[in-house]
């Protein structure tokens, strides 16, 4: 079983293909998500798009049914290698949109979470309901949710399990805009707003707000001045300053 990677004109697109389990993460796709993800990396890609089969879910999370039997090793291992492939994310080349197109529960949640954006379409569900089951998020959820939503919102979802409507999570910034139409023509129309900009430039602004979440102020502003000062020694900023000084259109070239 795998998921499926495709191209859409400049842009990689993962489908986790799994709709008969509401795309439901078992090892193996997890395991096809790491290979999925370096094989992106290497691409030309611009940037990545992650939605899920069907219409009804992006993914129900972690297949519960798999970690019946488990012992404490292979919960553990399984828990380091979900975190660790989803981790990926932030060191791409390229930025990453989750178009959550259904629902997201979960480890489907955390997946979205580790997206640079998010994107829900109108009949998206969102939540982290493994307080149900006995269980907390063990795929990044408890350390990106509350990076995203704030602590008290986060404590809320986490220790309810409840359930987000796209309309809520738009008001409290779990996602970035909710797509009317097409999920994926959404996805596209929302990337091509940035990946038209040098990609290595993208890159330093990434990383420098994600690094907002995690440092005192003082070294965060130290990390923004050099990522800062890179930016500005590329040819990208070179072109796109002469550009503004010429009346122009710049011509970036990812250098
Ligand atoms: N795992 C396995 N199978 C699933 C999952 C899942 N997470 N979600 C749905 N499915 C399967 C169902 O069993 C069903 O299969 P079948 O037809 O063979 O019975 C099929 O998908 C369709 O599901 P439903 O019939 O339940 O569809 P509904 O529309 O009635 O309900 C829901 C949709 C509300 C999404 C419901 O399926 C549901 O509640 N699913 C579980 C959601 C959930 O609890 N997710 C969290 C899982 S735990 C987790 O993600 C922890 C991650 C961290 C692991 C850390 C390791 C250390």
């Amino acid at each position: 079983m795998a998921n499926e990677l495709t191209r859409v004109e400049e842009f990689a697109v993962i489908t986790l293909n799994r709709p008969d389990a509401l795309n439901a993460l078992s090892f193996s796709l997890i395991c096809d998500l790491h290979a999925k993800f370096d094989e992106v990396a290497k691409s030309d890609a611009r940037a990545l798009i992650i939605t899920g089969a069907g219409d009804k879910a992006f993914c129900a999370g972690a297949d519960i049914k798999e970690l019946f039997g488990r012992t404490l090793m292979q919960q553990k291992q399984g828990g380091d290698y979900g975190q660790a492939t989803f981790a990926k994310l932030d060191t791409l080349p390229m930025p990453s949109v989750a178009v959550i197109n259904g629902y997201a529960f979960g480890g489907g949640m955390e997946l979205a979470l580790a997206c640079t954006f998010r994107l829900a379409t109108k009949n998206a569900k969102m939540g982290t309901p493994e307080i149900k089951l006995g269980l907390i998020p063990g795929y990044g959820g408890t350390q990106r949710l509350p990076r995203v939503v704030g602590e008290a919102r986060a404590l809320e979802m986490v220790m309810t399990g409840r359930t987000v409507d796209a309309e809520e999570a738009y008001r409290i910034g779990l996602v970035n805009r909710i797509i009317d139409g097409d999920a994926l023509a959404g996805g596209v129309a929302f990337a091509r707003e940035f990946t038209c900009y040098s990609l290595p430039v993208l890159q330093f602004a990434r990383d420098a707000v994600k690094r907002a979440g995690d440092t005192p102020i003082n070294e965060g502003l130290k990390i923004e001045t050099d990522l800062a000062t890179l930016a500005f020694q590329t040819e990208d900023a070179h072109e796109g300053m002469t550009a503004f000084a010429n009346k122009r259109k710049p011509a970036f070239k990812d250098k």
